[in-house]
C-alpha cells in the first residue's frame, strides 16, 4: 500500500510539473483527487490494512493528497503568472509612436451661408424662429391664404403624412412659423424662420425633395414697400458685395400683395453679362412682398393697424451662387473633399 501511495504521488508530482495550461491541470485533479480518482481508489481498499496498522496508513493517504494539492496550486498559480505575462506583453503601447491624423469635418456651404444671412438680419434686429418640419395643413396652406384647389397642395407636390384626421403634412415652406410667431399676437414682429422643407421633386441639379429656405417677417405699424425695398437692398449689399444693385420685378403668391421677386447684379461681370448670369447681368435670389391683408386678419392682426413684409430665400441657391457650385446634388452627398473647398 505504502508503494501505491509513493507511486501515486510520484506520478501525480511529474504529470502536474509537465502541463501547460489550466483545463488540463484540472484534468489531472479529477484524475487523482476526484470521487473516482487514484487517491480516492486507494483509500476504498482501506479495509484490507490491518485495523492497527489504519491511522498510520491513513495518515500517510492524507498527506499525500495535502503535498498533491498544494503542487497543483502552486503550479496553477505559475501558469496564470505565466499567460498574464505573455497578455502584458502582447498588448505593450509604444508611446513614442507619432498619432494617427484625425479626420476632422467641415462646415456644410449651407451652414456658412445660413450663418452669413442670420448675421445680417440679426444686425437689424431679427430674431431667428426655429419650427416644426411636420405642420398641420392650416398652417402651411390656409393660414396663407392658399387655396384648396391651388396646384402646390396637390399629392404630387407634398407630401402628406397618413392619419385619422388627414391633414398633417411636411412643410413645403417655413412660413408656418410665421404664422405661429404671429397668432401669439406680440407686436411689433421681425424675425427669420430658416429650415428644412419638403416637396415631392426628383433629384437633379436643381431639385431635391429636401432643402432649405429662410423667410422672414416683419409686422409692424406703418411699414411699406419702402421698407421692404430698403431692408432687402442692404441685405443684397451686404451678402455680395456694397457694389451689388438689386432690382425688384412684379411677380405673384398667394400670401403677399403686392409681390415682387428680387434679382442682384450679377457679382461676377458687375452687370455687364457673363456666362454666370446668362449674359442678363442680373441674378434672381428671392421672393418678396407686403404681406396680404387677409393673411394679417386670419392670425388676429388688424391689417388697419398693422402691416407687414415679408420674403423667402432659397438656401440652396444662395450656397450654389455664392460658391460657384454647378449641381446642388454635391451639397447632399457630404464628401469631405467638397465641403473643405469653402
Ligand atoms: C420664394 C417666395 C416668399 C413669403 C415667402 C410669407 C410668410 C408669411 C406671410 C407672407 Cl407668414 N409671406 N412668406 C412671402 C413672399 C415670398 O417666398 O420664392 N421663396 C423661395
Amino acid at each position: 500500500m505504502k508503494t501505491r501511495l509513493e507511486q501515486i504521488r510520484e506520478k501525480a508530482i511529474s504529470q502536474i510539473s509537465g502541463c501547460d495550461s489550466a483545463e488540463k491541470l484540472n484534468e489531472i485533479r479529477v484524475a487523482i483527487l476526484g470521487k473516482k480518482g487514484e487517491l480516492t481508489d486507494l483509500l476504498k481498499s482501506m479495509k484490507d490494512v490491518a485495523p492497527e496498522d489504519r491511522p498510520k496508513v491513513g495518515q500517510m493517504v492524507n498527506e499525500a493528497r495535502t503535498e498533491i494539492e498544494r503542487v497543483l496550486e502552486e503550479h496553477k498559480s505559475r501558469i496564470e503568472r505565466a499567460l498574464r505575462e505573455a497578455r502584458m506583453k502582447a498588448e505593450v503601447i509604444d508611446v513614442t509612436l507619432p498619432a494617427g491624423k484625425a479626420q476632422i469635418g467641415h462646415r456644410h456651404p449651407n451652414t456658412i451661408a445660413l450663418e452669413e444671412v442670420e448675421r445680417i438680419f440679426v444686425g437689424m434686429g431679427y430674431e431667428v424662429v426655429e419650427g416644426s418640419e411636420v405642420e398641420k395643413d392650416y398652417y402651411n396652406f390656409e393660414a396663407l391664404n392658399i387655396p384648396a384647389d391651388h396646384p402646390a397642395k396637390d399629392e404630387q407636390d407634398t407630401f402628406y403624412i397618413t392619419c385619422e384626421s388627414g391633414d398633417i403634412l411636411l412643410r413645403t415652406q417655413t412660413s408656418g412659423v410665421q404664422v405661429h410667431e404671429m397668432e401669439k399676437g406680440r407686436l411689433p414682429i421681425r424675425m427669420l424662420a430658416p429650415g428644412r422643407v419638403f416637396r415631392s421633386d426628383e433629384v437633379d441639379a436643381t431639385h431635391s425633395p429636401c432643402f432649405h429656405q429662410i423667410e422672414g417677417l416683419v409686422v409692424d405699424k406703418h411699414i411699406t414697400f419702402a421698407d421692404l425695398k430698403g431692408t432687402l437692398a442692404e441685405f443684397a449689399k451686404e451678402l455680395f458685395g456694397r457694389e451689388t444693385r438689386v432690382k425688384f420685378r412684379p411677380h405673384h403668391f398667394p400670401f403677399t400683395e403686392p409681390s415682387a421677386e428680387m434679382d442682384v447684379s450679377c457679382f461676377k461681370c458687375g452687370g455687364k453679362g457673363c456666362r454666370f448670369c446668362k449674359g442678363s447681368g442680373w441674378i434672381e435670389i428671392l421672393g418678396c412682398g407686403m404681406v396680404h391683408p387677409h393673411v394679417l386678419e386670419m392670425s388676429g392682426i388688424d391689417p388697419e393697424e398693422y402691416t407687414g413684409f415679408a420674403f423667402g430665400i432659397g438656401l440652396e441657391r444662395i450656397a450654389l451662387l455664392k460658391y460657384e457650385i454647378d449641381d446642388m446634388r454635391l451639397l447632399y452627398e457630404n464628401d469631405i473633399r467638397f465641403l473643405r473647398q469653402f
